[in-house]
């Protein structure tokens, strides 16, 4: 069997609780004025040393509750949730948990002793980058959610030394740089030194027939990788339970080395340490798109093996090795499939580890996992190569194998005779290379299949999941995204929710659907004007923002247009750009009637492979500059890219917007969660029927929404005639807006340099469709101009977007996540 460390069952309490009871924790000043001096041993002190001392003041601030918060989960019967995420993106953690804490006013007191403020601290802090974009972010607010709800759940992820790339922008080009977010340390953390688990790799199997004529299985001479917890208290808003996100890192096993040291070859043990450390050094760049890499596979596996270990130590050291509860007191739910490898980990911990048989630990299994789906795009869906696999992990893919024989079995029983179903459902993909698919896995295993929007859902139920569907219809069910109002509202738009607990209360904030109760002060004058002055603060805040990151200048009074999130052909920021140089030739041409003047903000990182959506960003970076240097156009049009977009800009940028870009195409964006932060903030949406915007639309109202656009149904009907050559053609306006691209006017030291772009909009297999809906984003875009102009009709859509955006808490999403999913039954 697998060569497994020892674990230290949890220490009995006394002999923990030290004969002399220990002073209870100091306030925040006496604290951090301790930090400082018997801290950081250093007696000069630049701002990224204060920044430390007054995180683990702050840290030290939840220990308590936090140890609480681990004896209560112990102690009772509740079920424990494991939210298995290869990504969460957390950003900064400093003002999020003063909030949590009601210290805020504390730190900003005690801060004056030291000649800074809590504001000009907090942006020293680096973001947590462990994430690409909507789904690390969710992963993010889930856990703030739990918390909140007082749900004992636990975020397994992976302690990446290098996050989500920081992104240069140089003559116009995306350059990605690494990002040593942990160079200074990390005050929030806590390695677990004696939590430590080993994960095999390599190696080879064996079976042997035992005594009484059983069968086991052996994975032998297996490489192991030490998987090191580091614990990242996740602070509830208020209600003294402190949650734990546990983050493996990897490091090489001593022993091991050894073994190479003893045969004389040192420098061998040595690069056998840097293969195991590889494993958690790096986030993989690709947001929605997989790359197939071997280390790719070596990171799920072992964050999968690491958090399931975890998970049966604690179950064992409580319960023994009677694992028949184990599925009442457990839950794991799989952040896409990306951990899904977690499922046939689980059936060998349990048969080879434990000495289960097949059908126990498949019962197991199977009423453990929860599989939430989200992409359907076809580049995004997992599949491993069987060879690769049998290489790095030869048990599991046996696992697989048999899983995929008795559930095939099943398949027959139900389509009988029917082969091309085998094939099709097959969890193997047969084909000049085996593969294996892993959301096919995931769902088998699964006791619930979950989308991440009312129409993402069904698309996977009538089109990519139908089969599925059709067999397991009780497992599928929607959890609309949600995204947390702390961070969202109460923290980074300290202005707005005074304004909304003045006149409300504070119980917004952990009950978002109170915001209803806005619409009622959109004929009070002073409220309207408040709130107007409130989003004019925000913008001139934006603005000194985006001045000093792009070097544009930006008007408040003009209407903020923004578009921000990942680089994506589907995600359409070239339609956004086609639509600027529309406004710009309109300008140049005198006709600006009705025209509200706009400055345009678009930001985002493409992944580094994806050569397309790095020309987009080329383009934008062009346009921008020809737009920003006539003068005569200024008053009417600004443009900017913003570099490195992460979460702590979102915080300046949601709060001092006008107009949130959601303009995918139709049937693409899973869900959206940017929509929704722009939403409570009270910026208005141009969108089509895509993701969450359809039920931001039904919240609101379609007054009060800029749609435009072909539906999901529309695009997939359009797909088989679509002609964008002769939609140019009778499209004046984007007729002008391609010539003058194929002019070369933004590109005339460059000439060619966006040759694939404008191949790109006129070919007829364009998926994304862009031409399809330039004139009808145009015409809406005119509306939205007419509305700006009428600054009282604005502020009062404005309010009811904010009123509206209750049910885009994530505390009401995971609300639906326990009630139907985790705590069911
Ligand atoms: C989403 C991803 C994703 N969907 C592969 N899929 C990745 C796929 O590293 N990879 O290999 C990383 C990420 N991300 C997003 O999830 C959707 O596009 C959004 O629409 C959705 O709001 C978000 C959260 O559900």
């Amino acid at each position: 069997p697998t060569k497994s460390t020892k674990v230290a069952t949890p220490v009995k309490a006394q002999a923990t609780e030290a004969a002399e009871p220990c002073e209870p924790c100091d306030t925040l000043g006496a604290s951090l004025a301790r930090h400082i001096r018997y801290g950081l041993c250093r007696d000069e002190h630049e701002k990224d040393e204060l920044f430390t001392a007054v995180a683990e003041s702050v840290k030290e601030q939840m220990l308590d509750n936090w140890r609480e918060t681990r004896i209560k989960d112990n102690q009772y019967e509740q079920k424990q949730v494991a939210y298995l995420s290869l990504e969460f993106l957390m950003g900064r953690a400093l003002g999020n948990a003063l909030l949590s804490l009601d210290l805020t006013d504390e730190a900003q007191k005690v801060l004056t002793d030291y000649a800074t403020t809590l504001e000009d601290l907090e942006q020293v802090e680096q973001d947590a980058g462990l994430g690409n974009g909507g789904l690390g972010r969710l992963a993010a607010c889930f856990l703030d959610s739990c918390a909140c709800l007082d749900l004992p759940v636990t975020g397994y992820g992976i302690r990446y030394q290098y996050g989500m790339f920081v992104q240069k922008i140089i003559d116009g080009y995306q350059v990605e740089r690494p990002d040593r977010w942990l160079r200074h340390g990390n005050p929030w953390e806590v390695r677990i030194a004696n939590r430590i688990v080993t994960v095999p790799f390599f190696g080879h199997t064996e079976t042997y027939v035992d005594k009484d004529g059983r069968r086991h299985h052996i994975w032998t001479n297996t490489q192991n990788v030490l998987a090191v917890p580091y614990d990242m208290p996740i602070p509830g808003f208020n209600n003294g339970r402190i949650n734990t996100l546990r983050l493996w890192k990897a490091e090489a096993n001593d022993e091991f080395d050894l073994a190479e040291f003893n045969d004389g070859d040192y420098a061998e043990a040595v690069a056998t340490k840097n293969l195991a450390e590889q494993i958690t050094m790096v986030l993989y760049p690709n947001d929605a798109s997989v790359n197939g890499k071997e280390l790719r596979l070596r990171q799920q596996y072992f964050l999968s093996s690491a958090s399931l270990q975890d998970l049966l130590t604690r179950y064992v050291a409580k319960h023994g090795e009677d694992f028949s509860e184990f599925s009442s007191r457990n839950v794991l739910q799989l952040n896409d499939t990306h951990p899904s490898i977690a499922v046939p980990e689980l059936m060998r911990l349990l048969m080879d580890k434990y000495g289960l048989g097949w059908d126990k630990a498949w019962e197991i299994t199977s009423q453990s996992m929860a599989y939430t789906n989200h992409t359907l795009l076809p580049e995004a869906l997992e599949r491993w190569s069987v060879a690769m696999m049998k290489n790095m992990l030869p048990r599991i893919v046996e696992i697989i194998f048999e899983i995929n024989a008795r559930y095939l079995e099943l398949v027959a029983h139900h389509w009988p005779g029917d082969i091309k179903k085998l094939a099709d459902m097959s969890i193997i993909e047969e084909g000049p290379e085996q593969q294996i698919r892993m959301a096919y896995l995931a769902i088998v295993a699964s006791f619930s299949v979950n989308g991440v929007a009312g129409l993402h859902t069904e698309l996977l139920k009538q089109g990519l999941f139908s089969e599925f569907y059709q067999l397991w219809p009780h497992k599928f069910n929607n959890k609309t995204n949600g995204v947390t109002p702390r961070r969202w509202l109460a923290y980074c738009n300290p202005k707005l929710a005074s304004l909304i607990t003045r006149r409300l209360g504070d119980e917004w904030i952990t009950d978002l659907t109170r915001l209803a109760a806005l619409n009622a002060f959109t004929s009070d004058k002073a409220f309207v004007e408040e709130w107007a002055e409130i989003k004019l603060a925000n913008k001139q805040a934006l603005s000194e923002f985006v001045a000093q990151q792009c070097g544009v200048t930006f008007d408040p009074k003009m209407m903020f247009d923004v578009q921000v999130k990942r680089i994506h052909e589907y995600k359409r920021q070239l339609l956004n750009i086609l639509h600027v140089i529309h406004l710009y030739r309109r300008i140049l041409n005198g006709d600006t009637e009705g025209m509200a003047p706009r400055c345009v903000l678009i930001g985002g990182k493409a992944a580094p492979g994806y050569a397309m959506a790095k020309q987009i960003i080329k383009l934008a970076n062009n346009v921008a500059h020809m737009v920003n240097s006539d003068p005569l156009v200024s008053p009417y049009l600004r443009m900017a890219f913003l570099p490195n977009y992460n979460v702590s800009a979102m915080e300046k940028i949601c709060p001092g917007t006008d107009l949130s870009e959601q303009i995918s195409t139709a049937g693409k964006e899973a869900s959206g969660t940017g929509n929704m932060k722009f939403m409570m903030n009270g910026a208005l949406t141009i969108g089509t029927l895509d993701g969450a915007n359809i039920e931001m639309l039904e919240e609101v109202g379609k007054e009060n929404f800029f749609l435009f656009g072909l539906n999901a149904h529309e695009v997939s009907q359009a797909k088989a005639h679509y002609q964008p050559q002769e939609i140019i053609a009778s499209s004046p306006a984007l007729n002008g807006v391609m010539n003058m691209l194929k002019s070369g006017h933004f590109n005339l030291v460059e000439p060619g340099i966006f040759d694939h772009i404008i191949a790109s909009i006129v070919d007829p297999y364009d998926q994304w469709m862009t031409a399809a809906d330039f004139d009808s984003y145009r015409i809406a875009q005119e509306n939205v101009s007419a509305t700006y102009l009428d600054q009282n009709k604005w502020q009062k859509v404005s309010i009811r977007n904010s009123a509206a955006s209750g049910r885009f808490s994530s505390d009401n999403t995971i609300s639906g996540y326990r009630d139907d999913i985790w705590m069911k039954k």
